[in-house]
C-alpha cells in the first residue's frame, strides 16, 4: 500500500485540522482536533474514559476538475474499529487501531459543491482485536446494576480516536497502484530488484542518487537496476536514494516516488549482520505517547524523539507494542535508526498460570485470522523502509500454553512467507525452556525486570539472574538474543543514595548492572532499555500517573540515566565483532 504523495500526476488533500465530533449518546458536536486522541483534549473525566463509539464530521470540496481521476479517501489509523461514510455512503470500514485503510470514493462524492465526511470510530476492545482486551458488566452488590468495566491486559492507556492523518488523494484512471523493492549485494555492486503493480503495462524506473544523478533504469513492471559501487543504508550512515516510477500510458501517465536504501540483513550463527556487519542494537522500546495528544501524530514530538535518539547515542528501537506512523518511518530511514516494527499483539497473556489465554473465546481461531490480515497490511505498508530490518509479530505472549505454539507457527510461517527478506522474532517473559515458539523465530528478543516486579529493591541480584537466564537461552536455541527490555520506574526528580527503587538513582544503577552482564555475552547483540519516555497508562496502585520507567520524562527532558547511556553508547560501536 503506497504512501499518499505528492507528484506531477497525483494531488493529496490533507484534511487533518478541527473537525466535529460526538460520542454515540451525545446530540451535540463540539470540536476536536485530528489527528489527536480525544481522551486528553477536554475537561470531561467521562470522555477520557469513554469506551464505545464515536463519530467525527467535516465537510470537503472537490474540484470539477477531478472527475477525469480517481479519487481516493485514507485514514492513517484509527482505534480501533472504524467505519467512513461519505455523504452518507458507507465507503469502507476497518478493524484495528495502528494501520492505514483507504477506499475509492469517486463515485460518492460531489464535484463541485461541498460533501461530508463521517467517521465512526470505536474503542470497545474485544478477543477478536489486536491488542485485545473485553468489555465486562460486573455484577456484585458492590456495583449499581449495569455497571461496566474495559479490562485490557497490556501497559500503555487505549488512547483512542483519529490517531493519524486522513486525506483524499487522486491518481489517474490506471495507475501505479504499489510497488516493491528488494536489495541484494554482490561485489562492488548492488541489484535494486523491484515489481510494480498497476493495471498498465509501460512503465519506466529511475533510481537517482542523492545528487539527483541517474545511476540505474529499467523499463519493465519488474526488473533489476543495478548500481554500480553503490552507497549503503546503515543505522549511523543512512544513504538514500530515490526511486522514480513512470506510468507511460497517454490518458493515464502517473509517477510515484519514494527514497530507498540498498541494505542487506540476515542472521548469522550469534550474529545479526547489517550489510553482512555486526550490528550492536543501542535503543529503546517506545510508544506513540505524548501529553494532551495521547497517540494522535505529531511531527514536532517525532523529530524531537530522533533528535534525542541521536543525542543519546541510540542506534535503533523497537515499535512496542503496535505499528507505528508510517511519518516515524520515514524519519526512521532519513535519520537511519534501525527498526524491529511490531505487530499489536500485546496484552495475550493474563498474568495467570491458571487461566489460558489461546482457547475457544478468547485468543483463538478468529483472533489468529486477523493477526495474519494484519501481518498483511503491516508488510504491505511497510516491505520498502530500509529502515524496518525485522518483524515482530507480539509482546509477552502466554507462549507456554499449547495453544499458543500452533498460533504463532501460523503467524510467524505467513510473516516469512510475505517477506523473506526479514528476520523475524518473538519478544518472551517466559523462562526459556517454558516457551513454546521461540523455535520459530530467528532473534530472541527477552524481557527482564529482575530487581524490579522480582526482588523488588535488591539490585544485588541482577548480575546472579540475568547471566544464569541468557545463558540458559543460548544454550537451548543458540540464536543471537536482545534484551528487548529491561528498566525501573523513576520519577524525575526523586534522589536517594544508596539507591531506593523510584529513585533516578536506582534506575541509573540497575541500568548499569543490567548492561554490564551483557557486556559479557557474545551471543547478546543488543540492548533495547524500557523505555524511551514516560508514558500514559491506565490507573492503577503501581502506576503514578502512567509508567515512569522512561529515560525521558514525558515532557522529554533527561533523567541521570540518560547522561550515563549518552556516556557509553558514544564509546560502543554500531558495528563490532563482539
Ligand atoms: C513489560 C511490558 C511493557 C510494560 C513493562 C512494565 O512489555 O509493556 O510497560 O513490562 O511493566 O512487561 O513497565
Amino acid at each position: 500500500m503506497l504512501y499518499p504523495k505528492e507528484s506531477e500526476t497525483r494531488e493529496v488533500k490533507d484534511l487533518s485540522g478541527v473537525w466535529e465530533f460526538r460520542t454515540e449518546s451525545d446530540k451535540n458536536y463540539i470540536l476536536m482536533p485530528v489527528p489527536a486522541s480525544f481522551n486528553d483534549i477536554t475537561q470531561d473525566i467521562n470522555l477520557r474514559d469513554y469506551v464505545g463509539r464515536v463519530y467525527y464530521k467535516k465537510s470537503f470540496f472537490i474540484p470539477v476538475y477531478w472527475k477525469e481521476r480517481n479519487i481516493f479517501l485514507r485514514v492513517g489509523a484509527a482505534a480501533h474499529f472504524s467505519e467512513v461514510y461519505v455523504n452518507g455512503n458507507l465507503v469502507t470500514k476497518h478493524k484495528g487501531g495502528f494501520l492505514p485503510f483507504e477506499a475509492e470514493i469517486s463515485k460518492f462524492v460531489n464535484y463541485g459543491q461541498e460533501n461530508i465526511i463521517e467517521i465512526m470510530v470505536d474503542n470497545t476492545l474485544t478477543w477478536d482485536v489486536l491488542p485485545p482486551g473485553e468489555l465486562k458488566v460486573i455484577e456484585d452488590e458492590m456495583h449499581p446494576k449495569g455497571y461496566k468495566v474495559l479490562n485490557y491486559y497490556f501497559d500503555f492507556f487505549n488512547y483512542s480516536g483519529i490517531h493519524r492523518p486522513v486525506v483524499i488523494y487522486t491518481t489517474p484512471k490506471v495507475y501505479i497502484k504499489d510497488f516493491s523493492v528488494i536489495t541484494e549485494l554482490s561485489n562492488n555492486s548492488a541489484l535494486v530488484k523491484y515489481s510494480i503493480e498497476s493495471e498498465g503495462n509501460n512503465f519506466q524506473v529511475i533510481l537517482r542518487d542523492k545528487d539527483k544523478n541517474i545511476v540505474a533504469e529499467n523499463f519493465g513492471k519488474s526488473g533489476v537496476l543495478e548500481v554500480k559501487n553503490p552507497k549503503l543504508w546503515e543505522p549511523g550512515n543512512p544513504y538514500l536514494y530515490n526511486l522514480e516510477i513512470k506510468l507511460l500510458e497517454k490518458d493515464n501517465f502517473d509517477i510515484y516516488r519514494m527514497d530507498i536504501g540498498i541494505r542487506t540483513v540476515r542472521v548469522e550463527g550469534k550474529q545479526f549482520l547489517i550489510n553482512e556487519k555486526p550490528f550492536y542494537f543501542k535503543g529503546f522500546g517506545k510508544h506513540e505517547d505524548s501529553d494532551i495528544r495521547g497517540k494522535g501524530l505529531d511531527q514536532v514530538i517525532n523529530i524531537k524523539d530522533f533528535n534525542l535518539l541521536k543525542w543519546i547515542g541510540a542506534n535503533s528501537f523497537r515499535t512496542s507494542h503496535y505499528p507505528y506512523s508510517e511519518e516515524i518511518l520515514f524519519l526512521a530511514d532519513q535519520y537511519g535508526i534501525a527498526v524491529i516494527e511490531e505487530a499489536p499483539a500485546v496484552g495475550l497473556n493474563l498474568w495467570n498460570r491458571n487461566e489460558k489465554v489461546f482457547t475457544e473465546g478468547r485468543v483463538d481461531g478468529k483472533t489468529l485470522e486477523h493477526h495474519l490480515e494484519i501481518m498483511r497490511e503491516l508488510i504491505a505498508r511497510d516491505k520498502n523502509h530500509p529502515s524496518v530490518i525485522m518483524w515482530s509479530v507480539a509482546n509477552e505472549a502466554a507462549t507456554y500454553e499449547d495453544g499458543a505454539e500452533e498460533y504463532f507457527r501460523r503467524v510467524i510461517e505467513e510473516t516469512r512467507r510475505l517477506d523473506p527478506t526479514r528476520p523475524i522474532t518473538i519478544v518472551e517473559n517466559t523462562k526459556a525452556s517454558e516457551t513454546k515458539v521461540s523455535k520459530y523465530v530467528d532473534v530472541i528478543c527477552v524481557n527482564r525486570y529482575y530487581s524490579w516486579y522480582t526482588d523488588s529493591g535488591d539490585l544485588s541480584v541482577i548480575e546472579y539472574q540475568l547471566e544464569r537466564d541468557l545463558r540458559e537461552w543460548y544454550e537451548l536455541y543458540r540464536k543471537p538474543i536482545i534484551l528487548s527490555e529491561f528498566g525501573a520506574d523513576a520519577i524525575s526528580g526523586f534522589h536517594s543514595d544508596p539507591p531506593l527503587m523510584f529513585t533516578e538513582e536506582y534506575q541509573q544503577e540497575m541500568i548499569k548492572r543490567f548492561v554490564g552482564v551483557l557486556d559479557r555475552l557474545d551471543f547478546v547483540v543488543g540492548e533495547h532499555i524500557w523505555n524511551f519516555a514516560d508514558f500514559m497508562t491506565k490507573q492503577s496502585i503501581t502506576r503514578v500517573v502512567g509508567n515512569k520507567k522512561g529515560v525521558f520524562t514525558r515532557n522529554r527532558q533527561p533523567k541521570m540515566v540518560a547522561h550515563f547511556l549518552k556516556e557509553r553508547w558514544s564509546k560502543l560501536p554500531d558495528f563490532w565483532e563482539k
